[in-house]
């Protein structure tokens, strides 16, 4: 996959192409990536990129001449590229948008800086508008940062078989259980005894119903949107029957009741 992102901090984006997963993918030829400077498409003597918006107001908009000799340039090099606005007003990035984009032929991410980009690019040019949540940042930089690590970590070959795996696996959609390494005692706290057990498929239950509980207590949320299969509903009905029991319980001991205290 080839990725373009066009900016005017191109320089931002050099030590993220330089670590980790995202190195290795690119070393590898999985994906090709360039930052363009937006700069480099003005035609003016000082490089202008922005301009006061029409109707007044504070702050300032992005040019669209020089966006527009950009975007051209950058499809012209990625045949069959979506192009992508970076923008607080996009769709919100999850795991299934990552996987939408990590199947185009080629990405172009536009990052808006000022109050945004004239609406006219908008318009004619942008395939896509993406944000990455509901909280402010200053540029579309990090943004973009954010959405292409998640999309190179998607591409084919990236990831080693085991990595992908464990990516695809029945725990998807589950929050991770916690993880324990060396020493076997640190701090006074010790590693769960069936983690050194050696019995693999204990072990695998375990962290199922971790991840399990880890999500029920942090984010019911995906619980409810999440098809449940038959261990997994077993095992929270026995939570739910423990639960149950410590209300009846406590129902026996209201101040009222004949059969409590007081
Ligand atoms: C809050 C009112 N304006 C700022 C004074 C609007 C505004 C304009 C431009 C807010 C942020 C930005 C810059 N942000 C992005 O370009 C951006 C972004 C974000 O701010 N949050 C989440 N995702 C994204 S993607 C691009």
């Amino acid at each position: 996959m080839q990725i373009a992102v066009l900016t005017i901090f191109p320089t931002m984006f050099d030590l993220f192409w330089e670590y980790g997963i995202v190195r290795r993918a690119i070393a590898d030829g999985h994906v090709q990536t360039e930052a363009m400077d937006i700069r480099a498409f003005t035609d003016d003597r000082h490089h202008v990129t922005d301009d006061r918006p029409y109707g007044g107001g504070c702050g300032m908009v992005m040019k669209p001449e020089p966006l527009a000799r950009a975007i051209e340039t950058a499809r012209q090099r990625i045949e069959g590229g979506l192009t992508v606005l970076m923008s607080p007003q996009g769709d919100k990035l999850s795991q299934q948008t990552a996987a939408g984009l990590a199947r185009q032929r080629g990405l172009i991410f536009i990052c808006g800086r000022y109050e945004g980009v004239d609406a006219r690019i908008v318009r004619r040019h942008v395939d896509y508008e993406l944000s990455i949540g509901d909280y402010v940042l200053s540029g579309g930089e990090v943004a973009a940062m954010v959405a292409m690590d998640a999309v190179i970590r998607l591409l084919p070959g990236v990831l080693g078989g085991a990595e992908s795996a464990a990516r695809d696996s029945f725990s998807d959609g589950l929050l991770e259980h916690e993880h324990y390494t060396r020493p076997r005692e640190f701090e006074d706290q010790t590693v769960p005894e069936v983690l050194l057990s050696g019995n693999h498929e204990a072990i695998a239950r375990w962290r199922h119903r971790m991840s399990l509980i880890e999500t029920l207590l942090r984010r019911p949320d995906l619980l409810e949107r999440r098809r449940l299969d038959e261990r997994e509903q077993r095992i929270l009905r026995q939570w739910s029957q423990i639960l149950e029991r410590i209300l009846r319980h406590q129902a026996a001991h209201r101040p009222d009741s004949l059969s409590g205290r007081q």
